[in-house]
This record gives structure tokens, C-alpha cells and sequence, in this order.
């Protein structure tokens, strides 16, 4: 490591200090996650060269096929945290139940939720795509098997979130809500690099996202909204559109903008899912800044019903979201 250059275990070792009452529980998570993040990374890396890209044989809890790798990442981030005596259950896009903590380990009192490799459509094409996680505490009083109910909490109550873009470096973003940190995989030694401390996205910014081919399925404020954004040209607008969600929004966070994927017609709750995509990047928005809405409430106020639930999610520059929501509410 280069003289002065901060790794990621250096940096959760001095957080951890800054915070007496803090027992590295949760250090040992995140490195646990960065370990699976750079297993998963070496695999995307070589996705073109070796017979891991085309459909495994399964269909996930939405209908929806599922890549070889996104199997193999939703595994590799189990393997990763179940047996450090930490957890008391994960949750993941990919699995239709809760997932216990096998028998032979301890439990522990956090519980870890995950999106293992979101965008994996793009695999076959070479775009980057992320995994996104967020860790919550159980709530007091709960004991016994863990279950969908201990889920069920607000992301207000998330203790710390992240999300890893596999492009053309690796990143991690991690928040524990002391700002939002930024670290870059060096390949050649394997460690996370701080280079990006204390991110924040600008008030406002030029790029809105959204998949435009839904115009006529959305609902009267959201197509308004980006009729304004168009037509708005002294402020000139840019369009950015990948249709991977980390990628989206990791440039929008360094930029500034929005993004957004509202309910429509079709799909009433839009398409992004609360507990493994939402919430955790809405985690990181705030503590950088920004604003996260599923365009009546605060993404991070929504108690989840279900753990496969899907919100709209409008995030992004504080000034464009709060315009999105002035355009909900008719003014
Ligand atoms: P996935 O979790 O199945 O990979 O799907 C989520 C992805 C997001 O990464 C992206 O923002 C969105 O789907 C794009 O959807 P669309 O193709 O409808 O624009
Ligand atoms: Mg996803």
C-alpha cells in the first residue's frame, strides 16, 4: 500500500475507535462483504472469457430468470457473513424466504439485506453492474427463529449501507452515517482504497434518468415533471439512461440529477424493491445530501409489508426531487 493511502480496514478501524461503545461487530460485516464483493468482481471481470454468462436453470421470486452469476453472488454474500456469529438472518433479492443463520454458528444481533448482483441483464453486454446491501439491528425483544417480521423496519433504522459498482474499477460506498465514503479496488494488492471521502452530491445537477419508453404508462405529475426537465433550457438537462441501477445512480451521486423509476400503469409500484434496492441507496442519499421519495413519502420512512415489496423511487439532487414532489402534489 502506498505511503499515506487509507485501505478499507484502516478506515472502519478508526470509525470503530471514534465510537467507544462500538465492539467491531460491524466491522467484521463490512469487511466480510468487501471479501465477497471482490470474489464477485474477479467473476464479473471474467464473464466474457469463460462459460459463466447465459440463464441458470432457475426463476427468481419475481418471475424473472436468473443469470449464473447472479446465483453465484447471492451465495458468495451468505457464505460470507453466516458464520462470523454477527447475524441472526440475511435477506436477498434472490431468495424467496428469510435465510437463517445455519445451526452449527452463533447468532449475533444484526441482519443483513442484499441485492447480490443488481443489472445482472447487462452482464451479457458488458455493463457495469453493482451489488447493494444495507444492514439493520433485530429489534428489542425479538428472539427466537428470526422471520420475515424482523424485516419489516423502516429504513430510518438502518445502522449502515453500501453498495459495490462492478465497472471500469471496482468501487465500494459504504455509510454507517458519519458521511459517505468511497473506496476503489486496487487489483493488484486486492485492498479497498479510500479515494473518495466524505462524497456529497451537488444541491442540483444537470442529468435526469428514466426509462422514457414508460412515458405513456406514468402517471400525469411524473410526465409533467419531465416535460419541465426538457423544456427547462437555461438549467440544460442531459439525459443518462444505462438501465443498471448502481451505475445510475453512482453517476448521478458524483454528478448531481436525478433518477427515477416511478409506479405506472403496468407496474403500480414501479420495479425497484424497497428492502434491497431502495432503502439502502436512499441511505446513502441522505447521508450525502440528497433526497430519496417514493413521491408521497420519504423512501427511508416506509415500514415494509412484505420483503419482496417494490416502491417507486424518485433520488437524486435535492433540487430536482423536491421539484418531482411540488409536481405530485399540483403546486
Ligand atoms: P434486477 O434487480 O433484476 O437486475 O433489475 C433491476 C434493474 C435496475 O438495475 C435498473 O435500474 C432497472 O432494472 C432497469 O429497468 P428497465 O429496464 O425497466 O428500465
Ligand atoms: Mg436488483
Amino acid at each position: 500500500m502506498e505511503k499515506g493511502a487509507t485501505n478499507l480496514n484502516r478506515f472502519l478501524i478508526e470509525e470503530q475507535r471514534a465510537f467507544p461503545e462500538a465492539t467491531g461487530d460491524f466491522t467484521m460485516l463490512i469487511e466480510s462483504i468487501a471479501f465477497a464483493s471482490k470474489i464477485i468482481s474477479r467473476e464479473v471481470n471474467k464473464a466474457g472469457i469463460v462459460n459463466i454468462i447465459g440463464k441458470a436453470q432457475s426463476v427468481n421470486v419475481h418471475g424473472e430468470e436468473q443469470q449464473k452469476l447472479d446465483v453465484y453472488a447471492d451465495r458468495k454474500m451468505i457464505e460470507a457473513m453466516d458464520h462470523l456469529g454477527k447475524l441472526c438472518a440475511m435477506a436477498s433479492e434472490e431468495n424467496d424466504e428469510v435465510i437463517q443463520v445455519p445451526k452449527e454458528y452463533p447468532k449475533g444481533k444484526y441482519l443483513a439485506v442484499f441485492d447480490p448482483l443488481d443489472g445482472s441483464s447487462n452482464i451479457d453486454v458488458n455493463i457495469s453492474i453493482g451489488t447493494i446491501f444495507g444492514i439493520y439491528k433485530r429489534q428489542d425483544g425479538e428472539t427466537g427463529t428470526p422471520c420475515c417480521k424482523d424485516f419489516m423496519q423502516p429504513g430510518r433504522k438502518i445502522v449502515a449501507a453500501g453498495y459495490v459498482i462492478y465497472g471500469s474499477s471496482t468501487m465500494m460506498v459504504y455509510s454507517a452515517g458519519n458521511g459517505v465514503h468511497g473506496f476503489t479496488l486496487d487489483p493488484s494488492i486486492g485492498e479497498y482504497i479510500l479515494s473518495h471521502p466524505y462524497m456529497k452530491i451537488p444541491e442540483t445537477g444537470k442529468i435526469y434518468s428514466i426509462n422514457e419508453a414508460n412515458y405513456h404508462k406514468w402517471d400525469e405529475p411524473t410526465r409533467k415533471f419531465v416535460e419541465h426537465i426538457k423544456n427547462h433550457s437555461e438549467r440544460e438537462y442531459t439525459a443518462r439512461y444505462i438501465g443498471s441501477l448502481v451505475a445510475d445512480f453512482h453517476r448521478n451521486l458524483l454528478k448531481g440529477g436525478v433518477f427515477l423509476y416511478p409506479g405506472d400503469e403496468k407496474n403500480k409500484r414501479g420495479k425497484l424493491r424497497l428492502l434491497y434496492e431502495c432503502a439502502p441507496l436512499a441511505y446513502i442519499i441522505e447521508n450525502a445530501g440528497g433526497m430519496a421519495t417514493n413521491g408521497v413519502q420519504d423512501i427511508l420512512d416506509i415500514v415494509p409489508e412484505t420483503l419482496h415489496q417494490k416502491e417507486p423511487l424518485i433520488i437524486g439532487s435535492k433540487y430536482e426531487v423536491e421539484t418531482y414532489l411540488k409536481y405530485q402534489r399540483g403546486e
